[in-house]
């Protein structure tokens, strides 16, 4: 490669790299945000939780609330897993970045599922957001499981 080309080559990397930055001033930022948009999402699934569970009285309206909610917060943490964020106040793996891949293909996994889970609830069908529901808890899990630290 030549001097100028690699030059231009690194440029560019800095560019992507900045650009992976960009949304957050400093990694702890990073680290608030994601914890942030989980703990909400968590609020929203305990909610949603408790009435599929039958701890509190079905209400159609409450639940397609909470499931848009949800699915709407399923988009949000990804980012704020930069490289770097890795230290500090937080639980994350190392495996979020060393299988980053698989992590990747959790948190689609996460977002398809709850807006089925949403759609489900829009729908009014009962049935369904429970099935539902099911499936987005068995994915947090599994995701937790082998991604965040006890
Ligand atoms: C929640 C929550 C989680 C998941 C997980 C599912 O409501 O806060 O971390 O569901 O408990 O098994």
């Amino acid at each position: 490669m030549s001097k100028l080309s690699r030059a231009a080559a690194l440029a560019a990397l800095a560019l992507v790299a900045s650009a992976a930055q960009a949304q957050f001033a400093k990694p702890e930022d990073a680290i608030k945000y994601r914890k942030s948009v989980m703990f909400v999402m968590g609020q929203h699934a305990g909610r949603l939780g408790a009435m599929v569970q039958g701890k509190m009285p079905w209400d159609a309206a409450t639940a397609a609330s909470n499931a848009e909610t949800i699915a709407m917060l399923s988009r949000l943490p990804w980012p704020a897993f930069a490289p770097g964020t890795d230290q500090g106040d937080t639980r994350a793996k190392p495996d979020i970045w060393s299988d980053n891949a698989k992590f990747k293909a959790n948190a689609e996994r996460l977002q398809e599922q709850t807006a089925k889970l949403a759609a489900a609830a829009k729908s009014g069908d009962e049935a369904a957001v429970k099935a539902a529901f099911g499936e987005v808890g068995k994915t947090c899990k599994g995701c937790h499981d082998q991604f965040r630290k006890e």
